[in-house]
């Protein structure tokens, strides 16, 4: 017959292993916890041609690529790029730049951002009408958009996304934030206030009023929306927006980010 200490030592000895396991099976959730803290997952999304790949390469401090360096074709992005910045005390962010509209693998990459590893924010860039016109797949020829055009393009391809913030958004417990980078400001330096009232929610713009839409869609609790101008290349230093102006947009985009992540 088992006597009740040595029934009870066993019993205790089940807990602490079991207690034990339980820990180390939740230990890789603990871990990716952390990692969504200290390195929350970034959304860039917009048109192509809108200036994300710049964008994302700057804010991660990745040397620019060779066509913005000014030799190679410019084209589009292809597939989804990946970015990781580290800031100080070991916090950072992890960028998913969604391809443009040219890219056949932007639907495989918007499902991955909104839906099969959601994404703590989004930075959804705009251009003001100055996106870099690109041929269509299959084309020759220098493309040719007239900023009427870029901007009607522009609130097509926002219907997409917006659609995708908002089921994500809903879907969940914790608030998701979304910045509107009005970026390449260099191009319409005197110009920012218009531009960043064009994009702002409340402002009666057609795109004011889709970001209305989503907030209503959404639940207002439930997603913050930031406008912000930005640029990723200046100008000379007699130009509107010389470089050290780009920077310091850039830094007040960072701050933000910092901000709505919980890094200061
Ligand atoms: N003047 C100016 N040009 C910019 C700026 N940012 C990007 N560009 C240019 O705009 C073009 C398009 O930039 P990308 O970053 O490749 O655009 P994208 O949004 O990644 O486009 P896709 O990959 O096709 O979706 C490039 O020629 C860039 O050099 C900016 O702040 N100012
Ligand atoms: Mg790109």
């Amino acid at each position: 017959m088992q006597s009740p200490l040595r029934h009870g030592k066993a019993a205790l000895g089940t807990t602490i292993a079991g207690g034990a396991l339980a820990a180390l099976s939740q230990a890789p959730e603990r871990a990716s916890r952390l990692l969504r803290h200290r390195y929350p997952t970034v959304a860039v999304t917009g048109m192509t041609g809108v200036g994300k790949t710049r964008l994302a390469d700057r804010l991660s401090r990745r040397a620019g690529s060779q066509a913005a360096a000014g030799g190679g074709p410019d084209v589009g992005s292809a597939v989804m790029e990946r970015r990781t910045r580290r800031t100080s005390r070991l916090r950072g962010y992890r960028f998913r730049v969604v391809p443009g509209e040219n890219a056949a693998t932007r639907l495989g990459a918007l499902d991955e951002v909104f839906h099969d590893e959601p994404v703590d924010g989004v930075l959804h860039v705009v251009a003001y009408g100055h996106a870099t016109p690109r041929r269509t797949a299959g084309t020759t020829g220098a493309a040719v958009a007239s900023r009427e055009e870029q901007l009607a393009a522009e609130l097509d391809d926002w219907a997409i996304t917006a659609h995708r913030i908002a089921s994500m958004a809903v879907r969940r417990e914790r608030p998701t934030w979304l910045v509107v980078a009005v970026t390449k400001a260099d191009l319409f330096a005197d110009d920012i206030d218009a531009a960043v009232r064009y994009y702002s929610p409340g402002s009666g713009s057609p795109f004011g009023d889709r970001l209305d839409e989503l907030r209503a869609l959404a639940g207002g609790a439930k997603l913050s929306i930031d406008v912000l101008p930005v640029c990723a290349q200046g100008g000379d230093k007699r130009s509107a927006m010389p470089e050290k102006g780009c920077t310091d947009l850039l830094d007040r985009l960072e701050l933000r980010l910092a901000q709505l992540s919980g890094h200061v």
